[in-house]
């Protein structure tokens, strides 16, 4: 392994994983055409035609880089086909993908991290997918709390799942543990006071 002069190897290894997955999340969750793959009706690509396309889009990275990425990423955001073959994110898709998750009963209460500037809104409409396939929800409210740091001050809603399950809503959990849903009415949202 090369060492820079700075002798800091590791954080070059975090940042060139860092880039790697954040290239990986933009062309297999929003724009695979951007270096001319497709993605099937489930979100999957083939492992060879993605290197060789990044390649030749000046993004090489080698198999092992990737098959490092998938399996330290941080948020375990892309799975493998059980053959290797294939590659896919977990969830987080813009582009109109059938993922294929079984529908499963959600806990009674889980939590959605936004932004303080979208509460008003949110208030009015609930919680949309916006640019995204689902409303993305969390387990736990420190999960919510990074995910809403993300656009800003942060603030975490509770979302009644329960009663929206109960209600006929169906929900989802993504290979890496994100709950989904297609929308929450604001009726099952509670706002900190
Ligand atoms: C907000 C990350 C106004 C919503 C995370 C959010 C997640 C509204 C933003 C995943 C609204 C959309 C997704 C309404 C929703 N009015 N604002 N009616 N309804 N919003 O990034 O949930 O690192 O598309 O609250 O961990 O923040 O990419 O969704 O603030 O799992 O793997 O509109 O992205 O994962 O933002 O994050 P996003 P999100 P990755």
């Amino acid at each position: 392994m090369v060492v820079n002069g700075f002798g800091c190897e590791h954080m070059m290894d975090a940042k060139r994983t860092t880039s790697i997955s954040k290239f990986l999340s933009l062309v297999l969750r929003h724009e695979p055409g951007r270096i001319g793959i497709t993605l099937d009706d489930a979100g999957w690509t083939d492992v060879d035609g993605l290197l060789a396309a990044s390649a030749a889009h000046g993004n090489a990275f080698t198999r092992d880089e990737l098959l490092h990425v998938v399996a330290t990423n941080d948020k375990k955001r892309f799975a493998l086909s059980d053959d290797g073959t294939l590659i896919r994110a977990s969830q987080g898709h813009s582009v109109s993908v059938e993922l294929g998750y079984e529908p499963i009963t959600p806990p009674e209460v889980l939590y959605h991290g936004t932004a303080t500037r979208f509460v008003d809104s949110i208030g009015h409409e609930g919680l949309r997918p916006r640019e995204r396939q689902h409303v993305h929800l969390s387990a736990t409210p420190q999960t919510a709390t990074d995910v809403g740091q993300r656009h800003g001050k942060p603030i975490v809603l509770t979302v009644r799942a329960g009663d929206m399950h109960r209600a006929g809503h169906v929900f989802h959990q993504s290979a890496n543990g994100v709950w989904l849903t297609a929308s929450v009415p604001a009726e099952f949202l509670e706002f900190p006071s």
